[in-house]
This record gives C-alpha cells, sequence and structure tokens, in this order.
C-alpha cells in the first residue's frame, strides 16, 4: 500500500489549517508594493509571489453580489481577482462616460481591496470576453477610415483616449500597488496574435504601438499581453488556453515570469450547445503541470464566477449564464468538488513556495511516462511534482520510496517525502444544485398581453432601393430589424415560394401581417435560409421580415466590417433585393420601453388571450419570495425573447433552440435579489415565437451535499 494514502487525509487537513492561520495573521498584507518581476515570478515589495487568480467580471454579477463572490474566492485560496474592463458599457457614447451602479469598478476594485487581495485588470480595450462586439462601443463603427485592432490613427486615438481614461481613473483611486492599491498587473489588448496576420506589416506596427502606449502611462506595475508571443519589452506575454502547462512556449526573454492568465475552467456555451463540462481533477493536473513543467508562478482561473450576460450584453449565439461550471456558479454558490479541490491544491502548492521560487529544478525520468520535477533551495529545502502522463495508475520509486500515482495525475510533495495533494484524488464530497418552484405563473388572469406591431412598407420612414446591412441601420440599440416591401400581384391569389438569405441570426417571416414562418442559424454557420410557400392576394400584398441578431460577433479581425441582416430575398423565383425597401429599427414594446412600467407607456395592454401568437410581450407582477437563496425563472415553457424585471435586462432566452440531445441549452434564467422590491415586481416577457407564459415558474436555487 502506499504511504501516501495513509497519510493523506490527516495530513491535507492540518495543511489548509496551516495555510488558513497563516493567512488569518497575514492577512491585509496583501497591500501594494511596487510590482517588478524577473525570470521567476511577479516581484511585490521586493518579494517573489506565487499567485493563484481567479476571474469574476463585475458586470456579470451585481454590486451585492460582489463581496460574498471575492470572500469565496478568498477562502478558495485565490490571491487575485482579475477582471476585464468593459468598454462599451463605460462609453456609450463618444465622450460620454458611464461608471455607475453595476458599472462601478472602483467600488468592485475597492471591494478586492477591502478583502486583502490583489487585482489584475485587463484593459483591453478589446476583451472579446463572449461580451457584445467584443467589449468595443458601436459608435466606432461610425467614424470614417477607421480599422479596429490595427496600425490605423481613428482607432488609436480612441483605444489611447479610453486607456488612459481608465489609468488615470486608477491612478486617482490610488489602486495601483505602487500607490499602496490593489492592482499588480494590467493588460493591453487581449489574444492578437489570433488575428495579427490579418493586418499584414500593420499587426506587428500595432502591437508595438499598443504595448509603448500602455507603458507610457505609467502604473508603476507591470503589463501583459496574453497570446502574444511577439509581446515586446517590458511588457509580459502570457500563456490562455487549457492545457498551458503543455502548450505554453514560455515567456519571449529570459527576464520574463511565466504567467497564466486564462486557465479554462470550462467552455463558454452558445445557444443549440451542451455544457462543457471539465473535470476538477483535468483542470487541477494542468495547473500542477504549468507550475512544476513551465515555472508556473500565476495561474489564473477563467472564470472562477462567470455569471450572467444580462441584458443584451452577450456575444453573437452566447448563452445568458456565462461559465456557470465554474468554482463558484452562475448564481455565485460553491461548485464541489470544484472549489474545495482546487482550495486544497492551493493549500499544497503554497506549502512549496520557497523551494518553487527561490530553489533549482531538476527533472527526474521515473518511467516512460512518469517525471518527478524537484526544486531544491541552498538551505536543502525540497518539493517534489511526481506527475503521471499515462492513461494507467502505476507505482513509482522516487528517492527510494514507492508512491501509488494514479493516471493523469501529479502528486505534490512539499518536503520530497510526503504526499500532500495528488490531483486526481478527491476527497471533499460533491454538490447537486436543486431548483425549487417557489412560485406559479399559472393563472391566466395574472397575465396582460400586448401583440407587437407588424409593420408594413407605408408605415415606414427609412426607405433603401436595397438591403440595407443590419448592424449599421440599428447601431446596435436593439436586436430587431423589419425589412419591409410591397409586392404586387396582377394574377388572383395563388401560392409563391419565399427564399431569404440572410447573415443575421434569427427571421420570421410575415405576410399581410400573417405569420409565415421562421429560420435561424447557430453560431457556427454564419448564413441561413428561409424556404417557404407563401399565398399572395390578388394586388398589394405587405411582405414584412423581421431580421434578428443574439448578440453582434466578439472575435476576428475587420469586425468593422461585418456584413450581417438579409442579403438576398426571392419571391416565385423573382429577386426583389434591389426592390424599394422600408425598414423600422426595433420593436414598438422596445421603443415604448414597455418593460419600465411607468406611466409614459402608452401600451395598450389586453387581457391574455392564450393564443400564443408570436412576437406577443406579455406581463405580470409577483412578490420576492421569502429566504435568500438565489432564484431563477424556469422559462422552460417559452420559446425565444427577452425578459426585463423591474426594468432591468435579465437577458435573452432561447428555450426553443435544443441541443443534440434534445434538450434546451439554458432553460433557467438568473434573477438577481437586488433587482427586486417586497411586493409587486413587474416581469415582462417578449416572445417571438409561441411559448405559453403560463407554465413559467419562478425557482429557489439551492445545493445540496450528495
Ligand atoms: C515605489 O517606488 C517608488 C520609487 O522607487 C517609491 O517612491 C514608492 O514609495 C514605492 N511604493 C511603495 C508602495 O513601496
Ligand atoms: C478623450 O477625448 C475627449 C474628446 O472626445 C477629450 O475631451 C478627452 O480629454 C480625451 N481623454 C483623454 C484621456 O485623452
Ligand atoms: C527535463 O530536463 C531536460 C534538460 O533540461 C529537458 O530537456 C527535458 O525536456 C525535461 N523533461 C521534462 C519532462 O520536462
Ligand atoms: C452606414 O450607414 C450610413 C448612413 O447611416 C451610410 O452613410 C454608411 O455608408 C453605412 N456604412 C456602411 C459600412 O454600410
Ligand atoms: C398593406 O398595408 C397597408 C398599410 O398598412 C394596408 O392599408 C393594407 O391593407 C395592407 N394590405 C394587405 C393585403 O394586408
Ligand atoms: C452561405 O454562404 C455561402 C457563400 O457565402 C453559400 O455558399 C451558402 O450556400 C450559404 N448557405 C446558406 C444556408 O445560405
Ligand atoms: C411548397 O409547395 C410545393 C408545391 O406544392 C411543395 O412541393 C413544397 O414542398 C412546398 N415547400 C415547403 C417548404 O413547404
Ligand atoms: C391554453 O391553450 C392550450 C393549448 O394551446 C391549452 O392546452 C390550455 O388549456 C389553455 N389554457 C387556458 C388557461 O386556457
Ligand atoms: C493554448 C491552448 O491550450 N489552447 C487550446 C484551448 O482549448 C481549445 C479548446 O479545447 C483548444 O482548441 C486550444 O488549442
Amino acid at each position: 500500500m502506499a504511504k501516501s494514502d495513509v497519510i493523506r487525509l490527516p495530513w491535507i487537513s492540518a495543511l489548509v489549517l496551516i495555510v488558513a492561520l497563516l493567512d488569518g495573521v497575514l492577512g491585509g498584507s496583501h497591500r501594494g508594493g511596487n510590482v517588478t518581476y524577473d525570470e521567476r515570478s511577479l516581484i511585490i515589495n521586493g518579494e517573489h509571489k506565487l499567485l493563484f487568480s481567479g476571474s469574476i467580471h463585475y458586470p456579470r454579477s451585481t454590486p451585492d453580489m460582489w463581496p460574498s463572490l471575492i470572500a469565496k474566492a478568498k477562502a478558495g485560496g485565490i490571491d487575485v481577482i482579475q477582471t476585464y474592463v468593459f468598454w462599451n458599457i463605460h462609453e456609450p457614447q463618444e465622450g460620454t462616460y458611464d461608471f455607475s451602479g453595476g458599472r462601478d469598478i472602483v467600488r468592485f476594485l475597492k471591494e478586492v481591496q477591502a478583502q486583502g487581495l490583489y487585482a489584475c485588470l485587463r484593459i483591453g480595450p478589446f476583451i472579446e470576453a463572449e461580451w457584445n462586439y467584443g467589449g468595443l462601443p458601436f459608435w466606432l463603427h461610425d467614424i470614417p477610415g477607421i480599422v479596429y485592432r490595427t496600425d490605423n490613427e481613428p482607432f488609436k486615438l480612441r483605444m489611447q483616449n479610453f486607456t488612459t481614461k481608465i489609468v488615470n481613473m486608477m491612478k486617482s483611486e490610488g489602486l495601483y500597488a505602487s500607490q499602496g492599491g490593489p492592482i499588480i498587473l494590467s493588460q493591453i489588448e487581449n489574444e492578437y496574435s489570433t488575428v495579427e496576420a490579418s493586418f499584414h506589416e500593420e499587426g506587428p506596427l500595432y502591437v508595438k504601438w499598443a504595448a509603448n502606449m500602455a507603458v507610457s502611462l505609467q502604473t508603476g506595475v507591470p503589463w501583459i499581453m496574453c497570446k502574444q508571443n511577439d509581446a515586446p519589452d517590458p511588457v509580459i506575454n502570457t500563456c490562455n488556453g487549457l492545457k498551458c502547462g503543455e502548450t505554453f512556449a514560455g515567456p519571449n526573454s529570459p527576464n520574463k515570469p511565466s504567467l497564466w492568465t486564462e486557465n479554462w475552467t470550462t467552455y463558454y456555451q452558445v445557444f443549440g450547445g451542451e455544457p462543457y463540462v471539465r473535470s476538477a481533477e483535468d483542470i487541477a493536473f494542468h495547473v500542477a503541470l504549468f507550475i512544476a513543467a513551465k515555472n508556473g508562478a500565476f495561474v489564473n482561473y477563467y472564470m472562477y464566477h462567470g455569471g450572467t450576460n444580462f441584458g443584451r450584453s452577450a456575444a453573437a449565439y452566447m448563452i445568458t449564464g456565462y461559465y456557470d461550471q465554474a468554482p463558484l456558479d452562475e448564481y455565485g454558490l460553491i461548485r464541489e468538488p470544484k472549489w474545495s479541490h482546487f482550495k486544497e491544491l492551493h493549500a499544497a502548492v503554497k506549502l512549496c513556495t520557497k523551494p518553487l521560487l527561490y530553489g533549482t529544478k531538476s527533472n527526474i525520468s521515473l518511467g516512460i511516462r512518469q517525471d518527478a520535477f524537484v526544486f531544491k533551495t541552498e538551505s536543502g529545502e525540497c518539493a517534489a511534482f511526481l506527475v503521471n502522463r499515462g492513461a494507467k495508475d502505476v507505482s513509482v520509486m522516487f528517492q527510494k520510496v514507492t508512491y501509488q500515482l494514479p493516471s493523469n495525475s501529479i502528486s505534490i510533495l512539499p518536503d520530497c517525502k510526503i504526499v500532500a495533494f495528488n490531483t486526481k484524488r478527491v476527497s471533499v464530497q460533491y454538490n447537486t444544485r436543486t431548483m425549487k418552484a417557489v412560485q406559479k405563473f399559472d393563472s391566466s388572469e395574472k397575465w396582460q398581453e400586448f401583440k407587437e406591431m407588424i409593420p408594413s412598407f407605408d408605415e415606414t420612414t427609412l426607405r433603401e432601393n436595397m438591403l440595407l446591412e443590419q448592424t449599421n441601420t440599428t447601431k446596435d440599440r436593439s436586436d430587431y430589424l423589419w425589412y419591409t416591401m410591397r409586392v404586387q400581384q396582377d394574377s388572383p391569389d395563388s401560392l409563391q415560394t419565399l427564399e431569404v438569405g440572410s447573415r443575421a441570426h434569427v427571421l420570421h417571416a410575415f405576410v399581410n401581417g400573417v405569420y409565415a414562418g421562421s429560420a435561424h442559424g447557430a453560431k457556427n454557420q454564419p448564413n441561413f435560409s428561409l424556404n417557404n410557400n407563401i399565398t399572395l392576394r390578388h394586388g398589394t400584398n405587405n411582405i414584412s421580415l423581421l431580421s434578428v441578431m443574439v448578440g453582434l460577433p466578439d472575435s476576428g479581425a475587420y469586425l468593422e466590417r461585418r456584413v450581417l441582416g438579409l442579403r438576398t430575398v426571392r419571391i416565385g423565383g423573382k429577386d426583389y433585393s434591389a426592390q424599394p425597401w422600408g425598414y423600422k429599427v426595433g420593436l414598438s414594446g422596445e421603443n415604448s420601453q414597455i418593460f419600465l412600467g411607468s406611466g409614459s407607456d402608452d401600451t395598450q395592454w389586453s387581457k391574455f388571450d392564450n393564443s400564443s401568437q408570436p412576437l406577443t410581450w406579455y406581463k405580470t407582477q409577483f412578490d420576492a419570495p421569502p429566504g435568500d437563496d438565489p432564484i431563477a425563472l424556469n422559462l422552460g415553457s417559452m420559446g425565444k425573447g427577452a425578459v426585463w424585471v423591474n426594468g432591468w435586462g435579465i437577458g435573452r432566452y432561447w428555450v426553443s433552440f435544443l441541443t443534440g440531445k434534445g434538450e434546451p441549452s439554458q432553460k433557467w434564467y438568473h434573477v438577481p435579489r437586488s433587482f427586486l422590491k417586497p411586493t409587486g415586481n413587474l416581469l415582462v416577457i417578449f416572445e417571438e415565437e409561441t411559448g405559453n407564459p403560463v407554465g413559467i415558474t419562478l425557482d429557489a436555487v439551492s445545493i445540496t451535499k450528495t
């Protein structure tokens, strides 16, 4: 029997305890200091640091959730909170800034500081992040001559302006570690290498410009560029990926440390896609491998808490819940065994800090697929990582002792003798999440409805003899754009084919105000078509096509040139693309802000008639459920649309887009407690399809150990 098996359990508890105690004693010592680096690690106040970091994005939760999310990260052994800065929520119009409420990044960072943690600020300001337009404000699109993310003056001017604005704000609040604040790193650009080649010789020029621009802002803390192997000195190139312990080519200069800015705890999920579940064991293996094999000194979990893409903030096809499989789930509840397994991993690695950061490394082959990485200081402190990359459990001999190594696992020996942790051995209890309906909306008298107008050509004012590009027409003020036209039919009523080619995401067709079919694309299918038979009447017919975007794209080169919306329309084989088209941006319910329930809205609500017609608004009221469990709307009875509670955008839902297994990608939609009043909360839903709101429930979310 392996020695390690006998000793492990009490030993790890003791370790956790010691680390917890140390943390208590040293708590608050995470304060400020000048930040530099060498080839081994970041150096804060002259001290080398081995840091665990977790991504928590402030706009994906609410300010009243921030303290507990940060506290749970800290309790899980996280040292650094990493967030992007979301340009498009802060500068909705050029030169107009908003840092209020959930946009209060300073408040978020001060909470990080108050809990004694560091922060890594990824300014970008292009961030991708499965966020609408990759974080770029849409007004950039209208700047003459602009080309995003390359050596282009109009873009560089705006990028520099916003980056400077953020850096100055951080400085004036004293938030850089060099000023005694929490921020130890900031990031410029984001995974630029994935588009760099598209910009030819201008790509590398832009990288140099971005690095110089950032460095000239003199934050007193290092800048990083992730996935950017040519990051110019002194900017540190960092790794993003699932397996940086295997894939990272390493720092691009001998004096830079090995930092992993995105170790994906799961993968984003799209409508129509299955959740991606990455096991705690697999993540722990790659974290330990990065530390041992790549001299990793900073590991960030992307995401530690994913949260919610409220309102219209998600990028194309992204579901509203974000990285629900992270150690803290969408609702901020602890997900086991991930959270505790990582906590134990962090504690074990921290016990190796001295040999890791100040020792010399050697590796010893223990078998064909087994290696030991051994770190020793001059004074004799020793830590070892025993790696089994093989698919079989094996026993290996290390320093005359036999160790059992489960398949694909790493054992951590903080004293080179006793196994404190093995990435494969999960000792913590699993938990499961329960959704319990606490309120039903099954009484049809309590619902009211409003059928969205189907505009005809005559009712439009914006006219063009062509099919307009969708986003340049909506300016991203709405997901919805109506394309309308008239078709003259001289012969008697007849069946005709309607063929529409689209580069938007969803299409609903109406002929003479009557629903005539829908079609949609998918994340990996940028265009789609609708092919239906329609009945044309003798005389003039009104064709009204509602083209829908489910978020703007967030990645790729030349984002400003994307052509989205309808591309071709044929009826009875005849091409109508260059006919006179009339346009209407947005829904009438959106334009009157029907979801605010304010007096200024003159919407004529009527009794719920249970007719399940497409394009219907529904509203009702509800009281907040007692207790403080998180709550979510179960929209399993609905099709596709959007939800608001007391005017807050809960997000887009798309329950009818089933996964390969025939399930909705997301059925529950988080309603943060802070959006609620005790009684009389206004719930407004816009349903594009034929969903029935009578089947909706409000569920309390809780976790139980299993
Ligand atoms: C950082 O370094 C500067 C200049 O060397 C020094 O004035 C300042 O006090 C240092 N800051 C901290 C927090 O140690
Ligand atoms: C950004 O541009 C605005 C004008 O749009 C200007 O007033 C402001 O000073 C600029 N800010 C920075 C930090 O360059
Ligand atoms: C062990 O070290 C040698 C020499 O530095 C190196 O070539 C080899 O790749 C290392 N092995 C592993 C598994 O990292
Ligand atoms: C966008 O729309 C404006 C009119 O609002 C037009 O002048 C411009 O050419 C359009 N740009 C593109 C790229 O379609
Ligand atoms: C087409 O729309 C116009 C203007 O709204 C309306 O007067 C007309 O009756 C509609 N035609 C049909 C066939 O519905
Ligand atoms: C999508 O576009 C490509 C070329 O741009 C075309 O070949 C293909 O048929 C289109 N697919 C659909 C479903 O419209
Ligand atoms: C349209 O009508 C034709 C002829 O009746 C039929 O063959 C075809 O299947 C129909 N297409 C659709 C999409 O219903
Ligand atoms: C609503 O309509 C559905 C069928 O469309 C029916 O099953 C249900 O009983 C109706 N509910 C009410 C309250 O009328
Ligand atoms: C750098 C790296 O590890 N990238 C990988 C991240 O994960 C995706 C999806 O599994 C892979 O395709 C990448 O190669």
